[in-house]
């Protein structure tokens, strides 16, 4: 080590993003408050293994962006203002309107302690149902299916699993893209087994699909028709484990009649999911001839109006094939949040109450009121998050306070959202970010700790609880989330049951509550850490990854439930659940004749605010667009890469045109990030139908009708810029942060008069230096090209057309991080094309090693590359995360 050099510090923590959970290991230089991150090697989850976010997080560490003060009514404020404020206005509306006119909306990114302070302040003491959170919209389906087949929410088995299983069925979920690490564990199974069938159902053909032996375009919403013909294909082919069936199963024959009822023959089956029949039948004869099969689904299943149907009749067929409870087989749920399980152990939806106790059994209210000492506790469900922005809407609930979700965004009918915090009496938000699309709309903003500050624990797929560690101090005044709700709950007179001084006290408390009169012989209650209900704080800071159950006959946890085929329902047998198929709530019609479907990209996360903040992760897909079918887009006048206009009853969306096979025909798919801190028209959230399934309140955020036409406007460009520009909205706009530049997409319906005071205006206003200034302007055909240079380097650049006819944005971009603007680039700037020789890289494919599509490209033609390795090891392109792997094949 070198005498600049300081040392660093190594502090293991996890991944704030999706519910794989994996371990980081990250080497911290306090004085440059900088990080290096790489997977923890140790951490079960991933074995050292991260993909594209996870390991760029040290980008998104940066106090710009961060929310650093109080605030009340849009003036920096004192903690004690302002949480002085939350609770005179929570309390005041309570007193004139009761316990029921407020609202805590919480989030699965908040963490087991910060979830559990916030549930016990609303539903012990506030003495109301109404705590929900962004897991309504995203595992509810799930906790639904499971409680309704097993007794309790109670996901079976591991990632072990993966290797064991002889078949991976992935349904309703791009893994390849949103659990990364575990599809890379699946390839590499797959890859040292290469008899593991892999199944992929899913409307679109995704990245998934890049391991599987099967894809099954299913129609979307009709997996529930697929996984009944299943049950009576097990039937039939006599694959049934009848002893299973009899000794711990209820309900067959009921769940068979029904099977045979929606199901009457494999023809009429394929047709109505839209499927080829002998594909249908090629993946029932795998389902049934194999006993080591897992089912991986995600939001495909949980997002629809039969979302809850759905899990069941995926659960269905395991139980019916008795593969529940033993390795290598049975239904698994992929959560999506960082804690999205967390949530559900503390009770954090509107129906729960605590540690798997909730509002339906009377004995769970009184058991927790005794435990929390209350006598306020509340007596019944709240609202659920689509019917608790109609009740904000509608003046029914006059406070909320939103914490680590941004509704504006993610939620159904997101302008009617918007519409009701602009309604609302009083709105407050946490969050760690200041510029997003719900603190917009706060009057009370408090800054909570983001990921390298907090500290705490979270629950991943597979029911590991691992710590998040505290890498650094808070930034500016941000406290973290269970601090603030505790001090709010003190202030509302409830000193007692929040004083806590420290996380550990919390989770010590959660832990007992977990063990509190539940009896692990009884199955009572799954979910029981009690193990850590003693838990020191040295303890608590060395507490290595675990999965739940923790207590006396599982001091260590346990991999896999049900391995002794008990369930937690009161006979103690798993449930068949009947299922009779029902269709989407909204069908497509003749003024909205496409149904959309929404999800994820690879490399961003949600609502963008952390992820846009590191350039590397905006290289893949840096704008809004929508994916139309060839047909489609021929038949409504689509050309690929302009703007078309999406408009749903409930709202509408700019996006850019995608043309491509990997869509059904009749349907659209837009990716679910952008928000109005990065796109002028691109939330798409404003256009979801806001359908929910009836029995897990979970909206059908997969299916909505709509309808697509061009977007023509007068002009099109694009700015790259040095610095941050800050202008009034053209008609669209789109922000992306890249290296050393950001980038502006725009077009407008009206060309300004003169383009030269227009560009001026925007580029040149914040400074009073005289650049250089270069330009090109053809009026004949409406084209103006301009740079700004200063000090010999590129301060901007400028390209305007009537059509989209303008240059590849790659080459220009990389000038921004060239020390010296040569003379050559001077002279070809303007053109847009780089100089003779020059190396362009072309869209960023492989965003961990940032390797363009033209330089894969030319290296395959080069080196004569074959396969996804050989790029591999020329490029390192594939090499990290390996969730570009499909896209370098495509280009081989
Ligand atoms: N990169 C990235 N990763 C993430 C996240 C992120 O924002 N970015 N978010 C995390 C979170 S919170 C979640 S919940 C998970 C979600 O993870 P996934 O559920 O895998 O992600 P989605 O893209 O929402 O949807 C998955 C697929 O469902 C398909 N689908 C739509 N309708 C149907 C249907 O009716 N049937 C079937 N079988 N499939 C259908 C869609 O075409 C889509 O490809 O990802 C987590 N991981
Ligand atoms: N159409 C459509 N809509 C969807 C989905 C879909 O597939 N399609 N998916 C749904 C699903 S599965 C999900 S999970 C949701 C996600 O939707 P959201 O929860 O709205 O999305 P995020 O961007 O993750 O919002 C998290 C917010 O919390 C902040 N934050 C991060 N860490 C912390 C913290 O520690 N404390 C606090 N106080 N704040 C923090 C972030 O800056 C951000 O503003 O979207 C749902 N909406
Ligand atoms: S797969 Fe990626 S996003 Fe998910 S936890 Fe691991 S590193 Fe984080
Ligand atoms: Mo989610």
């Amino acid at each position: 080590m070198s005498d600049e050099q300081t040392e660093l510090k190594s502090i293991n923590t996890t991944c704030p993003y999706c519910g794989v959970g994996c371990g980081i290991t990250a080497s911290i230089d306090q004085a440059k408050h900088q990080i290096v991150i790489q997977g923890d090697e140790s951490h079960p989850s991933n074995f050292g293994r991260l993909c594209s976010k996870g390991s760029t997080l040290a980008d998104t560490i940066e106090l710009k962006s961060r929310l650093l003060e109080p605030s009340v009514y849009g003036h920096d404020c004192s903690w004690s203002e302002a949480l002085d404020m939350v609770a005179d206005s929570f309390m005041s509306i309570i007193k004139k309107h009761g316990p029921d006119a407020v609202a805590i909306y919480g989030s699965g990114q908040l963490l087991t302690e910060d979830y559990y302070v916030a549930n016990k302040l609303m539903k012990g003491f506030i003495g109301s149902g109404n705590m929900d959170t962004n897991s309504r919209l995203c595992m509810s389906s799930a906790v639904a299916g499971h409680k309704r087949a097993f007794g309790s929410d109670t996901v079976p088995g591991c990632y072990e699993d993966f290797e064991q299983a002889e078949m991976i069925v992935l349904v309703g979920s791009n893994a390849a893209w949103c659990h990364p690490v575990s599809f890379q564990r699946i390839r590499a199974a797959k890859e040292s087994n290469p008899d593991l069938k892999i199944v992929v159902i899913d409307p679109r053909l995704t990245s998934s699909c890049d391991i599987a032996d099967l894809h099954l375009p299913i129609a979307i919403g009709n997996d529930t028709i697929l996984f009944n013909g299943l049950l009576n294909y097990l039937n039939q082919h006599n694959a049934l484990d009848q002893n299973y069936i009899q000794q711990h199963t209820e309900g067959w024959s009921d769940a068979l009649k029904s099977a045979q009822d929606s199901s009457s023959s494999t023809e009429r089956l394929a047709e109505q999911c839209k499927l080829d029949k002998q594909d249908v039948e090629l993946f029932f004869k795998w389902f049934a001839g194999h006993k080591k099969v897992m089912t991986l689904f995600s939001q495909g299943v949980n997002q629809s109006s039969s979302g809850t149907d759905k899990v069941n009749s995926i659960i269905n067929c395991h139980l019916a094939m008795g593969s529940i409870g033993k390795p290598g087989m049975g239904p698994f749920s992929l959560t999506g949040q960082p804690n999205a399980m967390g949530g559900r152990e503390v009770g954090g939806l509107a129906h729960q109450l605590a540690a798997h106790m909730d509002f339906s059994n009377p004995d769970d209210i009184d058991r927790v009121a005794r435990f929390w000492n209350t006598d306020h506790i509340a007596q019944k469900p709240g609202y659920f998050a689509v019917d608790l922005f109609d009740a904000i809407y509608d003046g029914k609930v006059k406070a909320v306070w939103i914490m680590g979700t941004n509704p504006v965004v993610s939620m159904p009918n997101a302008d009617k959202v918007k519409q009701a915090l602009q309604r609302c009496d009083f709105v407050v938000v946490s969050d760690c970010i200041a510029a997003t699309d719900t603190t917009a709309l706060a009057h009370v903003k408090l800054p909570a700790v983001g990921w390298s500050e907090k500290d705490g624990t979270v629950t991943n797929s597979e029911r590991r609880i691992s710590r998040q560690r505290a890498l650094f101090k808070p930034a500016g005044s941000a406290k973290p989330d269970w601090w603030i709700v505790t001090q709010v709950a003190r202030r509302m007179g409830y000193e007692e049951a929040f004083h806590y001084s420290s996380n550990v006290e919390i989770f010590r408390e959660h832990a007992a509550l977990s063990g509190f009169e539940n009896n692990p012989q009884q199955h009572s209650r799954d979910f029981d850490i009690s193990g850590f209900a003693e838990l020191n704080q040295d303890e608590y800071d060395q507490l290595q990854p675990t999965q739940w159950p923790v207590n006396k006959a599982h001091p260590q946890g346990l991999q896999r439930i049900f391995a002794d085929y008990k369930f937690s329902s009161p006979s103690g047998k798993a449930q068949f659940i009947s299922i009779k198929p029902r269709s989407a709530g909204n069908l497509p019609n003749k003024d909205y004749p496409l149904i959309l479907n929404t999800g994820r990209l690879r490399d961003q996360w949600h609502t963008m605010t952390r992820t846009a903040l590191a350039a590397k992760l905006n290289q893949h897909k840096p704008e809004p667009f929508v994916e139309i079918h060839p047909v489609d887009a021929s038949h409504y006048k689509m050309v690929k890469d302009t703007l078309a206009v999406i408009e749903s009853p409930w709202g509408k969306m700019i996006a850019r045109v995608q043309i491509t096979d990997t869509q059904q025909q009749g349907t659209l798919f837009v990716p679910m990030h952008w928000t109005a801190q990065y796109s002028s028209l691109g939330r798409m959230g404003a256009l979801v139908n806001p359908v929910v399934d009836p029995i897990s309140s979970q909206p059908e955020s997969k299916h909505t009708p709509v309808r697509i036409k061009a977007y023509q406007p007068a002009w099109n460009g694009f700015i790259l810029s040095r610095h941050p520009l800050e202008f009034s909205h053209p008609d669209y706009l789109v922000k992306v942060k890249g290296n050393q530049f950001y980038r502006y997409e725009l077009a407008g319906e009206t060309m300004p008069v003169s383009w030269r005071a227009w560009t001026k205006n925007i580029l040149c206003s914040a400074s009073n230096e005289t650049p250089q200034w270069q330009e090109y302007t053809d009026p004949a055909v409406n084209k103006y090209r301009a740079a700004r240079i200063l000090d010999n380097q590129l301060q901007s650049v400028i390209f305007v057309a009537p059509d989209i006819n303008l240059p590849e944005r790659s080459w220009l971009t990389s000038l921004f991080e060239k020390p010296e603007f040569e003379k050559e680039d001077r002279l070809a700037v303007l053109t847009g094309k780089p100089p003779l020789g020059t190396p362009d890289v072309g869209t960023i494919v492989c965003a961990c090693f940032n390797v363009g599509e033209k330089t894969i490209q030319s290296a395959i033609k080069e080196k004569s590359l074959k396969t996804h390795q050989d790029v591999g090891q020329c490029l390192k392109a594939g090499t990290n995360c390996g969730s570009c792997i499909p896209e370098i094949k495509a280009l081989l």
